[in-house]
């Protein structure tokens, strides 16, 4: 992709109505743009950073065995008043009538949708699990919505919904899903820790949140620092090793404010391990029993001919935030210098040439080594403007490839001048960066 050509629209400075460094950095280098208040357009920086972030989510759901279904953002009051939760959501909902005067609702989340949905159609135990998941945007009518995309009204999630003959079964479900979790932020090169959570309006005994640190974050943590050390992905997919795998977590004390209790911090956790910050909640998930399933009538037929309302979970990743959480990880603020992780980098290297006027030289350089890279599935972005060198690498370091090509007056031969950002520049051959950057790729 050369630059001259593609839809990114790069501010010069940072625009002020922006608090925290993901907000800034998005709007500065055009991923996102208001449209009203807490809802964005996506230009295609963002989007294809926002859309590569869905796809690991999705894998990791297809490989715990989570089927993909689409259920749609305007839903029915009429189930959510078999629920009881019409009038309990209050103003987060944003109610709309149709032209038959019917009161219909842009989705906050899909408990019921999905119950009426799995009623209609599974009456036996012997179908059951049943784990179902959708990508879908989602609504909310924010009170406050801010830091751009970390807390907008209109915003993009997974949700999976789980549904067991018994509580025993129903665990099982949300360890699985417990596990998917950690592979999947560990794929985006995050370190999510899962929390003891509340439940809020999704209801429920059973929740955890699974928080990145950042100071920016808007959840207040209370965590053993050694559970950091902790590592659980490899777990095979079985109930016992799952169960483990939870307690390994759930030995050291860590939860968010609301499950906070001094006292019980202080016993547990020794002062040289204490560690109260803030993060990111990119994740969540509940065990919620029949709440939905017994208002509703979701039942099934047990082994005995007795008949028992299925036990649900359900649990979401905030896919649009992760394209946010992960630049609070990432973005040097200071040196204005953005490294996405390579599994969802909009490019994976940005080729540099610097371009004298009428000399065409190291444009037609650039534009052979970016077929060669294009060849070998590596994506490219190309600065094919005449700009100053340096404003040319400023640019490129916001857009956050994590490689660099640069082609200057030093370049001959077959030696080129190649970076991973944040590292010393190289001199090796075309050969040899295909196969880092490969390398590094298959390693997602
Ligand atoms: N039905 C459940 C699980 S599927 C549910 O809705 N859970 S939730 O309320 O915790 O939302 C799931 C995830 O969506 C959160 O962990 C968070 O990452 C993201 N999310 C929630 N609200 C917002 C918001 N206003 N803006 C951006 N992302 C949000």
């Amino acid at each position: 992709m050369y630059i001259s050509k593609s839809f990114i629209p790069i501010l010069k400075n940072n625009p002020s109505e922006a608090k925290i460094k993901s907000h800034q950095l998005m709007l500065r280098v055009g991923m996102i743009k208001q449209s009203s208040a807490g809802i964005y357009s996506w230009l295609p920086l963002g989007f294809k950073v926002m859309k590569k972030i869905e796809q690991i989510v999705r894998e990791e759901q297809n490989n715990i065995g989570v089927q993909e279904i689409l259920m749609p953002t305007i839903q029915s009051s009429e189930i959510w008043k078999e629920s009881g939760r019409y009038e309990d959501y209050g103003e987060e909902m944003l109610r709309i009538k149709d032209r038959q005067n019917r009161e219909m609702l842009y989705g906050p989340t899909n408990e019921e949708l999905v119950t009426d949905i799995f009623r209609s159609a599974i009456k036996s135990y012997k179908s059951l699990p049943q784990l179902l998941y959708h990508i879908q945007w989602k609504f909310r009518d924010e009170i406050r919505p801010r830091f751009g995309i970390m807390r907008c009204r209109e915003f993009y999630m997974k949700d999976a919904y789980s549904f067991d003959v018994s509580d025993e079964e129903a665990l099982f479900s949300y360890n699985k899903f417990f596990l998917s979790y950690l592979k999947t932020f560990k794929r985006l090169d995050l370190t999510a820790i899962p929390m003891a959570a509340d439940t809020g309006p999704i209801g429920g005994n059973l929740s955890h949140e699974f928080v990145i640190l950042a100071e920016t974050g808007e959840s207040k943590i209370f965590t053993d620092k050694r559970i950091f050390d902790v590592n659980g992905d490899q777990t095979k997919l079985e109930k016992k090793s799952l169960e483990d795998l939870r307690k390994k977590y759930e030995i050291f004390y860590s939860v968010t404010d609301e499950k906070f209790n001094k006292e019980e911090f202080e016993k547990k956790v020794s002062e040289e391990n204490r560690l109260k910050t803030k993060g990111i909640e990119v994740g969540h998930i509940f065990y919620f029993g029949d709440k939905y399933s017994k208002p509703m009538n979701a039942s099934v037929d047990l082994p005995g001919g007795k008949k028992d309302f299925v036990k649900m979970g359900s649990y979401g990743i905030g896919v649009s935030r992760l394209v946010g959480a992960i630049i609070e990880a990432k973005y040097d603020e200071k040196n204005e210098i953005m490294k996405w992780p390579i599994s969802v980098a909009p490019y994976d290297i940005s080729i540099i040439p610097m371009i004298n006027k009428n000399d065409t030289t190291a444009l037609d350089k650039a534009n052979k080594i970016n077929f060669e890279l294009e060849k070998n599935n590596i994506d490219t972005i190309i600065d094919d403007t005449d700009e100053n060198f340096s404003s040319k690498i400023k640019k490129m370091n916001l857009i956050g490839a994590p490689y660099q090509i640069i082609i200057g007056k030093q370049t001959d031969g077959d030696l080129l001048e190649f970076k991973e950002v944040g590292k010393e520049t190289q001199k090796i051959n075309l050969t040899e960066i295909i196969k880092i950057i490969n390398k590094q790729k298959a390693k997602n």
